[in-house]
């Protein structure tokens, strides 16, 4: 089974739930995209807009400042970058910069003429799993119908496929993502990440961005209730990309490259017998 590719984060924002404030300068962005390339990414998801639950939204021109100089600077030295966006206009000034992924948290249904723009180009596509902004995505967290949580988030991204063929993004142009955390509670964050056979079966490439998430602050909660704090989740998520690698996702979305890539290479010398 082929490896899956790292998606390295750069986060240019004041207020992401991992790693806000740390790289929110084009500099610090820029020197944070570098040693991630070292480390081992594949591709670097440069995003200007926190989407941690409860999150407010910048305005574009402030999104489009944060991240269209790292992009053209990254993208100088010959880095693959992708755009972290639910914005048309970021997505095409981040395309025109040179990103060649337009990853989408709301998979088309925040700005539908972001399609437009990924259609003109020759970008690939995340189509992400969403059901509104941060501010208010924790209400809507209820999968009562049958087959849970799995059979909804299938059923909606199908949705949405059939809406980016209709604008004209061809399939092999189409990345799926179940959405951990967005609009998800950890039950369902835990059955998405061993239900997904029926996403597969689709028949496009997933990806999937367990790193660091508050589920994984509450598994290794201590006794008292309190969640493990973000930066102290670095083994839980490596687990699970060992564990999205044997299932034959396309891409994982790490925050630590370095641990990822020694994880898929240690997965990558037990395979080989
Ligand atoms: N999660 C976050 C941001 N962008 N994109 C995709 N495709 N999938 C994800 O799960 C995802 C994402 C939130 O995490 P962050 O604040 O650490 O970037």
């Amino acid at each position: 089974m082929p490896a899956p590719l790292l998606m390295g984060v750069v986060n240019v924002t004041p207020d992401s739930f991992s790693d806000g404030g740390r790289w929110d300068t084009t500099e610090a962005a820029v020197r944070h995209g570098r040693d991630l390339l070292r480390d081992g990414a594949d591709i670097l998801d440069i995003g200007g807009e926190s989407t941690r639950p409860g999150a407010t939204r910048p305005l574009v021109a402030d999104e489009l400042g944060r991240v269209v100089p790292v992009i053209e600077a990254l993208v100088a030295e010959g880095a693959s970058v992708s755009v972290d966006t639910m914005r048309a206009e970021v997505a095409e000034q981040a395309i025109a910069a040179g990103a060649t992924l337009v990853n989408d948290v709301s998979g088309g249904l925040a700005d539908p003429r972001i399609l437009g723009v990924v259609a003109a180009s020759e970008a690939t596509y995340v189509c992400m799993h969403w059901r509104g902004h941060s501010d208010h995505m924790q209400e809507l967290a209820s999968y009562d119908g049958p087959g849970g949580v799995v059979a909804a988030v299938r059923e909606e991204l199908c949705r949405r496929v059939d809406v980016l063929r209709a604008a004209g993004i061809p399939d092999d142009r189409i990345v799926l993502d179940p959405g951990l955390g967005f609009a998800k509670k950890a039950r369902h964050n835990w059955s998405l990440l061993r239900g997904l056979a029926p996403l597969q079966e689709l028949g496009f490439r997933l990806l999937v961005g367990p790193s660091r998430k508050s589920f994984l602050g509450t598994l290794l909660a201590d006794p008292d209730g309190t969640p493990r704090p973000v930066d102290r989740r670095e083994a839980a998520t490596l687990t699970l990309t060992v564990l999205l690698a044997q299932q034959g996702v396309w891409g994982v979305r790490v925050h630590d490259v370095l641990g990822s890539r020694d994880a898929l290479r240690t997965l990558e010398r037990w395979e080989r017998g």
